[in-house]
């Protein structure tokens, strides 16, 4: 009876926390979402937030609040208390890279292992695919080692270009269907 994604109201908001290491493309993401135009960035000290209405694919209509928290080293105990009770996590990662992906994995590990992040739905953005130099989407999954993070954590790895906000629309959807999964078995968990 109408579609499975009808039991979130379009008055709702979503609440989102971006977070990933410095520089690799948060906020480029965040304002192209919002925009739907590309926006120069400068380094992010302490956060940006915007309520966006995702305007394609099949989460069109949601209201979202992004929460975009620097990912400089010293802001990183930060990302704590903001992916607490979050919707969903969104993790950017620079797909060029490649000398610090052990240290993405290592941090990323860390955002989900939080007690309160248990069972956040969580989409990994494969950035910056534009580039010649770019990772393919297989290797980062397995670099991040992202199925360690199973069965507690859903997530999806989509590759994308936030600078033309290529793969950004379809990440957002895989995203609002993995929350809209989780509340369903959490509701069907409280009928119990
Ligand atoms: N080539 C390329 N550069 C990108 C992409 N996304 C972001 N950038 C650039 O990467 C740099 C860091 O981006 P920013 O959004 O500030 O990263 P943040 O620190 O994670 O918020 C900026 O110079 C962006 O223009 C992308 O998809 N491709
Ligand atoms: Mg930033």
């Amino acid at each position: 009876m109408g579609s499975s994604f009808s039991n979130i109201s379009a008055f709702q908001s979503l609440h989102i926390v971006m977070v990933g290491l410095d520089s690799a493309g948060k906020t480029t993401v965040l304002y192209r979402l919002k925009f739907n135009e590309f926006v120069n960035t400068v380094p992010t000290i302490g956060f940006n937030t915007e309520k966006i209405r995702l305007s394609s694919g099949t989460a069109k209509g949601i209201s979202c609040h992004f929460w975009d928290v620097g990912g400089q080293e010293k802001l990183r105990p930060l990302w704590k208390s903001y992916s607490r009770c979050t919707d969903g996590i969104i993790y950017v990662v620079d797909s060029v890279d490649v000398d610090r992906l052990e240290e993405a994995k290592t941090e990323l590990h860390k955002v989900t292992k939080f007690a309160e992040n248990q069972g956040t739905p969580l989409l990994v953005i494969a950035n910056k695919q534009d580039l010649p130099s770019s990772l393919a989407v297989a290797d980062i999954e397995k670099q991040l080692a992202l199925q360690e993070l199973t069965p507690n954590t859903t997530y999806h790895i989509q590759p994308a270009c936030a600078i033309i906000g290529e793969g950004l629309h379809e990440g957002m959807d895989k995203l609002y269907e993995m929350i809209l999964t989780r509340r369903k078995s959490l509701k069907q968990k409280k009928k119990r």
